[in-house]
């Protein structure tokens, strides 16, 4: 199928439609592609191939995403990031979930997606705050209109589905793309969000990058269903495949669901087959469960590879340009070093902030004793510092919590 504006999947799969209607929500057989792997334009009748210039400035923000990723990754090995999930290899669908997007509307990320949310606007310090490990979040999510990086696997799919049918009850045209992985296709909140957004008919797009593996576990032991993308049908929305490393393909399938949904035809499902080059994180070996000889064949297919090789064939990059984007990304990476190698003294009773707006009995006990654990730390600390005098009963934070010194 095509996902095209105007339809009403709700008409399309009634009782008395045929099996026209129903394959018309069927997703096509192979993954949709407009660049090929070597660079050269694949012409595909349903889809448009993006502009020249969109594509540039795609290949810019790609070219960022892989310095941010191989900088965090960078930062974990020498201990200034706690983890980092790295979307190495997934960075054309980073790009494209924000930049199909309109400021006034809403992204859904899970942990992988950091720079999906970077390419919305937030800085990458306040995004890495998250794994660094010493605040619940570093940005606003009202801000950019990204909500928190979600590590529970699928749950933000069903907050995604809250917002988009809040901004239907209020009238506002706002859509919001939901970010998963194959492994949480799996979980109930999957088909919960599926199934509330097509029967309310809410303006999300649900966006699945397939990067084959949910971990260890490889998606043949995941689903057996012809694709994700085919789940749709079973809700009643349109599913479509998309080559997950072709950022042309991908703006132009993701950018029509959201224009469908934006023009009141309701939800889409999108799968993005796509490969995570890397360990899960710096807490898996990937050699454990997988070839080198299957990585390999994943590396022609690298996103930034065949962007480049499209856009030089245009004449739209050259080596000046390419040096300026290098530069452009150095500097990024520069910012996230130094900004990274500040040490920060955060206060852990800012553990118990934010989690309920009123404190539970269980969390009021929690934080009592801690306080108390971190009263008599001090304590014993003054004591046995030179020349003590006695106890302060101070924590040793004086400052915000997640402020830096
Ligand atoms: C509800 C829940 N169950 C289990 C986990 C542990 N877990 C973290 S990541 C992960 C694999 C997820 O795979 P996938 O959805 O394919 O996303 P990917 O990591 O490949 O981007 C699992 C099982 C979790 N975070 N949340």
């Amino acid at each position: 199928m095509t996902i095209s504006t105007g339809r009403t999947p709700q008409a399309a799969v009634g009782a008395e439609s045929g099996s026209g209607a129903v394959s018309a929500l069927l997703p096509s057989d192979v993954p949709v592609r407009l660049i090929d792997a070597d660079g050269a334009a694949h012409r595909d009748s349903r889809y448009p191939l993006p502009a020249g210039d969109l594509l540039l400035e795609a290949y810019a923000r790609l070219v960022a995403g892989r310095r941010i990723n191989d900088q965090a990754n960078a930062l974990v090995r020498q201990g200034r990031l706690a983890v980092y999930p790295s979307s190495h290899g997934q960075e054309a669908c980073q790009v494209a979930a924000a930049a199909v997007l309109e400021t006034r509307d809403w992204l859904f990320p899970t942990y992988r997606d950091s720079v999906a949310v970077i390419s919305r606007g937030v800085d990458p310090l306040q995004v890495l705050t998250l794994l660094r490990g010493n605040w619940h979040s570093g940005y606003d999510p009202y801000e950019h209109r990204v909500a928190p990086q979600a590590t529970p696997l699928a749950t933000q799919l069903l907050h995604a589905v809250g917002v988009a049918h809040a901004a239907k009850l209020k009238g506002e045209d706002t859509v919001v793309l939901a970010l998963c992985g194959d492994g949480a296709t799996s979980e109930g909140d999957f088909h919960e969000a599926l199934n509330f957004a097509a029967v309310f008919h809410v303006p999300v797009v649900f966006f699945i990058q397939n990067n084959e593996y949910a971990i260890s576990v490889p998606l043949k032991n995941q689903s057996v269903a012809p694709s994700l993308a085919h789940k749709a049908v079973g809700y009643g929305m349109p599913g479509e495949r998309v080559d997950g490393n072709d950022v042309a393909a991908l703006l132009s399938v993701l950018g029509a669901a959201v224009q469908r949904a934006r023009e009141g035809g309701g939800p889409a499902l999108v799968e993005a087959h796509t490969y995570r080059m890397q360990a899960h994180t710096n807490a898996d070996d990937a050699t454990r469960y997988r070839s080198a000889e299957e990585v390999q064949d994943w590396v022609p297919r690298d996103p930034l590879v065949r962007t480049r090789s499209y856009l030089r064939g245009l004449g739209l990059l050259d080596d000046a340009r390419e040096e300026e984007l290098a530069q452009a990304a150095e500097e990024i990476a520069a910012a996230m070093r130094n900004g990274l190698n500040t040490d920060v003294d955060p206060d852990p009773m800012a553990l118990f902030e934010h989690v309920y707006t009123a404190r539970t009995t269980q969390l009021r006990e929690q934080a009592e004793l801690l306080r108390g654990e971190l009263e008599r730390d001090a304590a014993e600390r003054d004591a046995l510092a030179p020349g003590a005098t006695g106890a302060t009963g101070a924590t040793g934070n004086s400052g915000t919590a997640g402020a830096s010194r």
